[in-house]
């Protein structure tokens, strides 16, 4: 049976950890052998190796902050999610933040501070980040709002608190339509949950700013379109190599080389695949297949994991990982809050 909406938004959240946590073992690998995932994750199972013994990096931590500014303010304030940015880095700073990302979130921490998207908007010689950092923490946004256009909205401004670049807060906002339309089942139905995605992204990168962005980069027009397309000649091909997958959509740090990726993997894995356990269901075959591919393997798996949480829902999650990792009994918990504040703005409208 489907899983239920709360089930669904308990899965993306822990299922969001769950990828940062086992996805911090390979990050930066270039070559990823699925024996040694599996090694992996097999070793999960070992009770012996205590609970949460997986630390969370900046994925999760930034995540929890959107979520409980989310929470505290029922709806989206910039200053309440700045201050809460700087203030979770000023108190863990050591959770492996990008090189570029750690000067906005100390700028961000200044009292005297107006304008929070400023600091952001100087990254990169005024270019901004086109990093998967805003992306990486969207989620949240998709169990909070019920309208794709909010999602969208408040998706994109979340992201620009330290993402300036189209590029960058772009991801964020395909990355929270993505959670969007896996909770609404919509993965039920592979062509159709793509081809939406597609549409969608057609309107938000049909902007002056995301049109001169893509011509600045080098890109093609409309650059998250067209890997959204490759994922759809990907998902029609008989089969498809690790490193197919690579060279067509990436596996790096920058948002466009992630979030298609992340996508491609929920979906790849929908059907049980050669090489992975015939013993694994969907979610799963979905957090060992990203970190199969390499590279940005924490981010790829917890954007991943989130989509894929949204659709399988928090049973598909063996108990061995979810206890593994830190931060997944309050993932579980931040869920519940945001399904409440979900269904009370859902009664108001
Ligand atoms: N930072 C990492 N991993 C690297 C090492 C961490 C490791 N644990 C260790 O300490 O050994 N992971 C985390 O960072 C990614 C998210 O990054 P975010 O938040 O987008 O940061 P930033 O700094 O804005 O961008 C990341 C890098 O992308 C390049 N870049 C971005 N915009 C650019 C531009 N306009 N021009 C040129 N380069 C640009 C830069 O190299 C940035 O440093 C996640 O993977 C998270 O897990
Ligand atoms: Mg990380
Ligand atoms: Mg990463």
């Amino acid at each position: 049976a489907p899983a239920s909406l709360l089930s669904r938004f308990r899965g993306a959240l822990v299922a969001a950890v769950l990828g940062d946590c086992v996805g911090g073992e390979f990050e930066g690998a270039e070559d990823v052998p699925l024996d040694r995932v599996l090694q992996h994750l097999s070793g999960l199972e070992d009770e012996t190796r205590g609970d949460g013994i997986l630390q969370y990096s900046d994925d999760t931590a930034m995540t929890r902050c959107v979520a409980q500014s989310l929470l505290t303010r029922m709806g989206f304030d910039e200053q309440d999610m700045a201050r809460s940015f700087a203030k979770e880095y000023s108190l863990a700073p050591g959770r492996g933040y990008g090189s570029g990302v750690i000067q906005v979130l100390r700028k961000l921490a200044s009292p005297q501070l107006s304008d929070v998207f400023q600091p952001a908007r100087a990254q990169f010689g005024g270019r901004g980040s086109f990093g998967n950092g805003g992306a990486m923490r969207a989620a949240p946004f998709a169990l909070a709002f019920r309208s794709a256009a909010d999602v969208r909205r408040y998706a994109r401004f979340g992201a620009m608190l330290t993402h300036s670049c189209s590029l960058g807060y772009n991801g964020a906002v395909l990355q929270a339509l993505a959670v969007h339309l896996s909770l609404q089942g919509d993965l039920a139905l592979p062509q159709k949950f793509i081809s939406k995605l597609i549409s969608e992204m057609e309107e938000v990168e049909n902007d002056e700013t995301s049109r001169s962005d893509a011509k600045v980069l080098n890109l093609a027009e409309f650059p998250y379109c067209a890997r959204l397309h490759r994922v759809k000649e990907l998902m029609e091909q008989n089969s498809v190599s690790i490193e197919e997958v690579i060279s067509e959509l990436g596996n790096g740090i920058a948002a466009l080389e992630s979030v298609p990726t992340a996508i491609f993997c929920v979906l790849h894995c929908l059907e049980p695949r050669e090489g992975l356990p015939e013993c694994y269901g969907g979610l799963e075959r979905t957090i060992a297949y990203s970190l199969a591919l390499g590279g940005d393997t924490d981010t790829i798996a917890c954007m991943a994991g989130a989509i894929a949480g949204a659709h399988y829902g928090i049973s598909a999650i063996p108990q061995s990982w979810l206890k593994s990792c830190e931060g997944a009994e309050e993932a579980e918990h931040l869920a519940e809050r945001l399904y409440k504040l979900y269904n009370i703005t859902q009664s108001e409208e």
